[in-house]
This record gives structure tokens, C-alpha cells and sequence, in this order.
């Protein structure tokens, strides 16, 4: 007994004397259960984000403004269907199924980021969509590209590269908009603004002093940086930007503090945080009708090729 649990402090150590050296964890190696927990959590609600994400987006589709918009709105949500696989994936290296995850999700058991909860009511949305909402997603990626974990890392580097076309065609066209449009493209930019501002600042997650996880993810290595942090530094590089094209952020109490060099925000709106979180957002509902719809829809597509697989298995 004694030498059983002297083997587990061991294998501790040694664990996270790697992830001190910089090496990568991989799917065989030894890991301490909250390891593997942890990430099966985050990674699974990572995929189910993407996958939710088209949603929003792809709504806009059959409403583009022109062929070149449509193709590139087309080529963009796509992405995140891809992204979904790679996380999918990396969840399933770890020993989750694909059918517990998706059940997870289509139940309503599992969270996936607050920022899909919110509907896209112009076509501007879209494009704040790209700016924001990628762009806030970059800045926890790259982070998270430094992963302990080789797979989710590595599958953030792949992610990290498409997002950033994702946010430039995004930019692009709020650029566009917001210094060429007609009257009513610049209200709508702003408008969209308005809307999505704070709800993607939410999506760094909860201030720090109530973030349960970040401890021992940052312990481990799967997080390099805090939720707070990475807000901070997106807002810094965001707000002067947005102040550029002459929009107008919607926090009164935005203000440049000379000393710390940051852009300081007024407070969040946590109740409204967590009631999305909780299943009560605009369109919480909605987007897990469309999930579970999806599913149905693909059912004979996953038997087809199920029969298909067994048959070619059978004949080798
Ligand atoms: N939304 O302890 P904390 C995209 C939950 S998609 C919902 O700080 P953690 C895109 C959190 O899960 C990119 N729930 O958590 C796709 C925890 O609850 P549990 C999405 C949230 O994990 C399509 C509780 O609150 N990116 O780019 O340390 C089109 C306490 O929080 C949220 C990712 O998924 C939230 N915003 O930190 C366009 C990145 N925030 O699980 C674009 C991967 C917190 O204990 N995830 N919660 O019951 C992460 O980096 C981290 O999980 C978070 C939160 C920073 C989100």
C-alpha cells in the first residue's frame, strides 16, 4: 500500500517535471485523472463551440449580399465544422466516445461558449462575428497552442492559422462598412457593435477570483494565461481599432489608465454570463433544436457508412 502510493507521487512528479521541461503529454503516456478529466472537459466543450458556432453564421448564408460574400461566408463556416473534427478527435485520445460527447451536448448536459446564444439579427453581425468573436478566439487559442497536451495543442496550431482568415474577412468588412458604406451600413455596423461587444468579452470566461478551473489548469499547463489576462490584452489591442473607424464602444465607463498602460473596461454583466451559460440565453434553445435536428437528419448518413465500414472490415 505504502509502495503503491510512493509510485503515484513518483509518477506525479515525473508527470509534471515534463510539462516544466516543455515536453508534450501524449494519449499513451501516464496522467493523473483530473489531467485527463480536465481536458476531456475543455476540449469536448471546445469542439461542441465550434459546431454550435456555425449556427450563428450560417443562418446568413442564403442572405449574403453578393457571390464573393457567400463563397467566403461558405469557405469560413465550413472551417469550424473541420475544427470540431480536430477537437472531436483530440477528446477521443483521451477516451471519450463520440456518441457520449454528442449525447452530452444534444441533451443539454454540456456547456459550449455563451457568445452562440446570441442571434445575428443584420448582416453585419457576421462580420463582428469574424472581428470579435474569432478574434477573441486567436487570443485564447494561440494561447492554448502552447498546450501540455500534444494533440489539443497541435490541433490548435492548425485552428489558429484558418481563425486568422476567419478574423480578417471579418475586419474587412467592417472596415468597409464603417468608412465607405451608405448611412445605413454605418448604423448598422455600430448596432452590431453594440450587441456584440460586451457578450464576446464574456467569452474569456468568469474574473479570475471565480474561475473554478484555471488553477490546476495553469498547474498543468493546459492554460499559460488567465481568464483576466487574456481579456485585458484582446481589449488593448482591440479598443484603439475599433476607436480608429470613429465607432463608438458601448461601456460609458471605458477609459485609457496612463499608468498600466491598459484600456479599462466598466463591470461585466455576470448574471447575464451565467444565465446563457445556464441554458437561458435569446437563442439557447433554438441552437440545440437545430443540433439535435442535424443529428436526425444524419442518422441514415452515420448507418450508411457504419454498414459500409463493417462490410469493407469483413472482406479483409
Ligand atoms: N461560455 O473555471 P472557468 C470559435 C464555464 S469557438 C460557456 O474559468 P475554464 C468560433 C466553464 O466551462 C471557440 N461556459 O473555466 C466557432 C466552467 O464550467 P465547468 C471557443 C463558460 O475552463 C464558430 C465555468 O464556466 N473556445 O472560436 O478555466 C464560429 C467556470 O469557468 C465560458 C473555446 O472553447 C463561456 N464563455 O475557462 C466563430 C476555448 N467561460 O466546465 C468562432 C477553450 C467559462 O467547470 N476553452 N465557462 O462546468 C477555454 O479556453 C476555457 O474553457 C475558457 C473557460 C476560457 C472558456
Amino acid at each position: 500500500m505504502i509502495e503503491q502510493t510512493v509510485n503515484i507521487d513518483d509518477r506525479l512528479a515525473e508527470f509534471e517535471a515534463r510539462i516544466a521541461r516543455g515536453e508534450k503529454i501524449e494519449p499513451g503516456d501516464w496522467m493523473p485523472d483530473e489531467y485527463r478529466r480536465q481536458l476531456i472537459r475543455m476540449i469536448s466543450q471546445h469542439a461542441h463551440s465550434e459546431v454550435v458556432g456555425m449556427l450563428p453564421e450560417g443562418a446568413w448564408i442564403p442572405h449574403a449580399p453578393s457571390l464573393r460574400r457567400k463563397m467566403v461566408l461558405m469557405a469560413k463556416v465550413q472551417d469550424e465544422a473541420g475544427h470540431g473534427q480536430y477537437l472531436y478527435h483530440a477528446a477521443e485520445t483521451l477516451g471519450a466516445t463520440r456518441e457520449e460527447m454528442l449525447d452530452a451536448l444534444l441533451t443539454g448536459k454540456a456547456k459550449y461558449a455563451s457568445i452562440f446564444n446570441y442571434p445575428t439579427l443584420t448582416w453585419a453581425d457576421v462580420a463582428w462575428i469574424g472581428w470579435l468573436v474569432d478574434g477573441a478566439a486567436i487570443k485564447n487559442q494561440t494561447m492554448l497552442a502552447h498546450a501540455s497536451y500534444g494533440p489539443y495543442s497541435r490541433a490548435m496550431v492548425r485552428i489558429c492559422a484558418e481563425e486568422t482568415f476567419h478574423y480578417k474577412q471579418g475586419k474587412e468588412m467592417i472596415v468597409h462598412y464603417a468608412t465607405n458604406g451608405t448611412p445605413e451600413q454605418k448604423a448598422m455596423v455600430q448596432d452590431g457593435l453594440n450587441r456584440w461587444w460586451n457578450p464576446t468579452l464574456m467569452m474569456f470566461g468568469p474574473h479570475d477570483s471565480d474561475s473554478t478551473n484555471s488553477e490546476i489548469l495553469m498547474r498543468w499547463g493546459i492554460k499559460t494565461k488567465s481568464n483576466d489576462e487574456l481579456r485585458q490584452e484582446f481589449i488593448n489591442e482591440e479598443v484603439p481599432e475599433v476607436h480608429a473607424l470613429g465607432l463608438t464602444i458601448p461601456d460609458p465607463d471605458l477609459h485609457f489608465d496612463e499608468e498600466s498602460g491598459n484600456w479599462i473596461i466598466g463591470p461585466i454583466d455576470w448574471d447575464e454570463f451565467w444565465r446563457v451559460v445556464k441554458g437561458n440565453g435569446p437563442m439557447n434553445a433554438e441552437r440545440l433544436a437545430a443540433r439535435r435536428d442535424a443529428h436526425e437528419n444524419g442518422r441514415w448518413v452515420r448507418e450508411a457508412m457504419t454498414a459500409y465500414a463493417e462490410k469493407v472490415h469483413n472482406h479483409v
